[in-house]
C-alpha cells in the first residue's frame, strides 16, 4: 500500500485501486509515481494475468489534484505531463497483460485518460466520463486526444473535448466506450469475472494480442498482414498453443502455462 493506491494480488489478477476518496481519488505526485511502479512492476510478473483499475468510493478518479497543482513547488505542466502522466499511459499500453478499467465514479480528466488508456472498460450505472480539461484552460492529456478519435470517431471526440459535455454510463455504453453497464454493488464481481476470463486465456496470445490491435492504429493492411502473420509465428511456436489443440481435441478446457 503506497499512499493514495492500494494494490491486492488475487491469484493471477492484481486490483488497483486509487485511494484518495475525501478528493474523487485525485492524482497527487505520490499516486503518479506509485501507479507508473506498480505497473511496471506487473508488466514483468509472469504471475499476474489480468489487471483492474479502480477508483475507491464514490470517484473513479477526477484527475490531476488541483489542490497540489497550485503549489509553488508544482513542476510546470508540461514537465508533468512528460515525466508523471505519459510513463503511465506508456505502461498501461506497453504491458502483455490486460488492463479492465472498473469506472465505479466520474472519471475526469486525466482520470477519463486513465480510463481510455485501458484495454476494457465496464462501469457502474451512475459513472460518467468528462474531459474536464477545457474548463481550467487546459488541453486534453495522458492520450485522451488520441484515444477519443479513434474509440468513438472524430466528430463525437470532437463534441466531448471542445463542448466538455459528461457522458453518463448508459450513453457511454450506446457509444461502445464501455462493454457493459451494471449495478454498483455488481462492478467488482463483474469486473473480477472478466478478469479470470483474461487470465485464464495464453498469456502470450493476449499480449501479442494487445500488440497487434496498438500497431494496426498507425499502420496499413498490407503491414498488418505482414505483422499478423509474424505474431502467429511466434504464437504458434509456443506450448500455450499446443496445449490449446491438445483440450480442442481432446473436448476439454485448455491450461493455459504462458510458455
Ligand atoms: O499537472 C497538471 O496539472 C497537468 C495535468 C492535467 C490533467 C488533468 O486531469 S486536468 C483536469 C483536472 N480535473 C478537474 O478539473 C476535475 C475537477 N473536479 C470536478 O470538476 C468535480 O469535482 C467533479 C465533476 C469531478 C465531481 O463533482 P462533484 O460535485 O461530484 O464533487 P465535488 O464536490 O466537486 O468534489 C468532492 C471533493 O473532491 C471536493 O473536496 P471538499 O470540498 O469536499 O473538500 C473537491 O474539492 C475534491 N476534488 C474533486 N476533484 C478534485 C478534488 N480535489 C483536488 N483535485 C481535483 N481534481
Amino acid at each position: 500500500m503506497t499512499e493514495g493506491l492500494r494494490v491486492e494480488v488475487d491469484g493471477p489478477i492484481a486490483i488497483l485501486t486509487l485511494d484518495r476518496p475525501e478528493a474523487l481519488n485525485a492524482l497527487t505526485v505520490p499516486v503518479k509515481v506509485a501507479l507508473r511502479e506498480s505497473l511496471e512492476s506487473i508488466a514483468e510478473d509472469r504471475a499476474i494475468r489480468a489487471v483492474i483499475l479502480t477508483g475507491a468510493g464514490r470517484a473513479f478518479c477526477a484527475g490531476q489534484d488541483l489542490a497540489e497543482r497550485e503549489r509553488p513547488d508544482a513542476a510546470p505542466l508540461e514537465v508533468e505531463v512528460r515525466e508523471r502522466y505519459n510513463p503511465i499511459i506508456r505502461a498501461l499500453r506497453s504491458m502483455g497483460q490486460p488492463v479492465i478499467a472498473a469506472v465505479n465514479g466520474v472519471a475526469a480528466g486525466a482520470g477519463a485518460s486513465l480510463a481510455l488508456a485501458c484495454d476494457l472498460r465496464i462501469a457502474a450505472e451512475g459513472a460518467r466520463f468528462m474531459l474536464a480539461f477545457g474548463r481550467i484552460g487546459l488541453v486534453p492529456d495522458s492520450g485522451a486526444s488520441w484515444f477519443l478519435p479513434r474509440l468513438l470517431g472524430t466528430a463525437k471526440a470532437a463534441e466531448l473535448a471542445l463542448l466538455d459535455d459528461p457522458v453518463n454510463a448508459a450513453d457511454a455504453l450506446r457509444l461502445g466506450l464501455v462493454s457493459k453497464v451494471v449495478p454498483a454493488d455488481e462492478l467488482m464481481t463483474e469486473a473480477r469475472a472478466m478478469a479470470q476470463r483474461l487470465a485464464d486465456g495464453a498469456p502470450l496470445a493476449i499480449a501479442l494480442t494487445k500488440q497487434a490491435l496498438e500497431r494496426s492504429l498507425s499502420i496499413d493492411l498490407d503491414e498488418a498482414l505482414d505483422g499478423e502473420a509474424k505474431l502467429q509465428g511466434i504464437a504458434g511456436a509456443s506450448a500455450d498453443h499446443a496445449e490449446g489443440l491438445a483440450a480442442f481435441r481432446e473436448k476439454r478446457p485448455p491450461r493455459f502455462e504462458g510458455l
